[in-house]
């Protein structure tokens, strides 16, 4: 990513940063996360607004150009246009997000395609136990099968009953809440299944191969 316009030297230097709060384990204040008790995990706090990360590239794909490929440990995999996608059975669903860089917002509602739905379609095989996210800017997360095919877990396309917008990854993102949300990736490209793990683009920068924000695990 050796981009030398202003914007890109920004965006270089905020990556850096982030890379360099993994390497000093910013953030982390060792609060015991209650769930029960507490919907705010340890070390966040609640905004109203909704911030927005990224690369500094935001695709811009159409709908109708949209693609998504699943593939990798699964017995059926598949390539789906847009028409496609929006004829899957659809959900809604309203939950938390909650951000590495400390910021929580409640509330969110979803809408678009379970990925129970999609584990139906692709059936992963026996051992796949590990998932990639690949975004149209080169972006990757990895996640837990498990975590993958969490009850709350969807392909989103709308965000309060309105297309999501570019900046939040439409046409599609993924959306977990029970994760940080850098393991929710935005412009949805290509969703892998794999037998082992294998750390993303932020995974490969200190950041943590599960994330779970009530074990605050930030960093690993
Ligand atoms: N494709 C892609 N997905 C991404 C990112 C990104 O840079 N590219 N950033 C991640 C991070 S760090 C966060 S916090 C959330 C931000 O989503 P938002 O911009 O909608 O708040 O997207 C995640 N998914
Ligand atoms: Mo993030």
């Amino acid at each position: 990513m050796a981009d030398d316009t202003m914007h890109g030297r920004f965006k270089a230097k905020l990556i850096e940063t982030k890379q360099n709060w993994a390497a000093e384990d910013r953030l982390i204040t060792g609060a015991p996360g209650d769930r029960t008790r507490d919907r705010l995990p340890p070390g966040q706090r609640e905004v109203r607004n909704w911030p927005v990360l990224d690369l500094g590239v935001q695709p811009d794909v159409p709908a109708a150009q949209w693609r998504l490929d699943v593939d990798g440990a699964v017995a059926a995999p598949i390539a789906w246009s847009w028409a496609e996608f929006a004829a899957q059975p659809q959900v809604d669903v309203v939950s938390d997000i909650h951000c590495v860089t400390a910021w929580s917002r409640y509330d969110n509602r979803w809408s678009g395609v379970a990925t129970r739905q999609l584990l139906e379609v692709v059936k992963p095989s026996a051992d796949a136990r590990f998932v990639i996210q690949h975004g149209y800017d080169g972006y990757t997360a990895n996640v837990p099968l498990d975590d993958f095919a969490g009850a709350d877990v969807l392909l989103a396309h709308s965000w309060e009953g309105r297309p999501l917008t570019r900046e939040h990854g439409g046409p599609v993102r993924l959306v977990l809440p029970k994760l940080y949300f850098w393991k929710s990736a935005k412009w949805l490209r290509r969703i892998e299944f794999a037998t082992e793990d294998r750390a993303g683009f932020w995974e490969q920068r200190g950041y943590h191969m599960r994330g779970d924000p009530w074990a605050e695990e930030r960093y690993g």
